[in-house]
């Protein structure tokens, strides 16, 4: 009998949650590993509760830990899914001999540089990026809904495909989760990170939903003026990002009009942001190529102005 394929999910936050329950009644063997003990105690004592998109709640009985724990041999796939700013800490709580000469490391997190950071840590050759648009929110300990279905794109960092990630793609198949594996996947996640940019820092400063950047003319200016710096850096960077940038970030804040950004329920929970991996990091990569990016610094300080009048958890 073939032995199932092994996933770890570091970061058991909503989308972590979602797609190691997809993998899990896929057949995978599941292990969620999260620092959240009320989170991880909720799962481990009655079991994932999965709101699905029909408005249906399932149990999901999942392992989860926040300790190291034996997964009983390597992962075939160590799916990380942390806050962007807690990448340095990814195998902290990976069990040594889970990470074989065959495991690979897939980010689907938010922001830049997530990528570069696994590598330091793993190997170039084995850290596969990327960009999904499945939706999920955590509604308190133990409790996801699923928000909304997308396909997810993902490729190796190195350029390189490594040979065992067509079992990657077909587990991915297997969760009925579209996903595909594409050599110019650093687009997508310069495409995504444009989204971020124009969205995630005026909604959480401002308080308001994805919809109102598209609605509300000052919100609208400052996203625009936002995305085309970004657009301009990603030019610089040699990443062909498409002509009507701001276009599809205004398509996106009017598809998803009600939600909360990410950043805004971040500021609302009173926890560090991702600011530093999405606005922050266009104006470092700006500073490399001697371009102004002014309102990219300004939302990157208004955050940080945010974060530390809360004593952001986590900062
Ligand atoms: O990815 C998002 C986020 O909130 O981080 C968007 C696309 C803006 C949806 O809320």
């Amino acid at each position: 009998m073939e032995a199932p394929f092994r996933v770890l999910v570091v970061g058991a936050g909503a989308m972590g949650c979602l797609l190691g329950a997809r993998f899990f009644q896929a057949g995978a063997q599941v292990l969620l590993l999260d620092v959240d003990q009320a989170h991880v105690a909720a799962i481990c004592e009655r079991g994932l509760e999965l709101q699905e998109l029909n408005g249906d709640r399932r149990k999901v009985y999942l392992r989860a830990s926040c300790v190291r724990e034996d997964p009983g041999g390597p992962a075939d796939l160590v799916l990380v899914m942390l806050k962007s700013y807690a990448t340095a800490r990814a195998l902290d709580l990976v069990f040594p001999d889970a990470m074989g000469p065959q495991t690979l490391f897939l980010s689907l997190q938010n922001g830049l540089g997530n990528g570069e950071i696994l590598a330091e840590l793993v190997g170039r050759e084995k850290v596969l990026v990327g960009v999904t648009a499945q939706g999920a929110t955590k509604e308190g300990p133990g409790r996801i809904r699923h928000g909304g279905e997308g396909p997810t794109f993902f490729g190796a960092l190195s350029g390189r495909r490594p040979d065992t990630v067509q079992a990657v793609l077909a587990l991915f198949q297997e969760a009925g989760l579209e996903a595909t594996y594409r050599e110019d996947i650093q687009v997508l996640i310069w495409e995504k990170l444009l989204v971020n940019v124009g969205i995630n820092a005026v909604t959480a400063l401002c308080g308001i939903p994805n919809g109102a950047i598209a609605d509300l003319e000052p919100a609208r200016s400052v996203c625009e003026a936002a995305v085309r710096e970004a657009a301009a850096v990603a030019q610089a960077e040699g990443i062909p990002v498409s002509e009507d940038g701001v276009h599809k970030v205004l398509t996106v804040a009017r598809a998803t009009a009600a939600n909360r950004s990410s950043m805004r329920q971040d500021v609302e929970a009173g926890r560090r942001t991702e600011i530093d991996a999405i606005n922050g990091a266009v104006v470092r990569l700006a500073g490399q190529h001697g371009l102004a990016v002014p309102v990219n610094w300004a939302l990157t300080q208004l955050v940080k102005v945010k974060e530390q009048s809360y004593g952001g958890k986590g900062v």
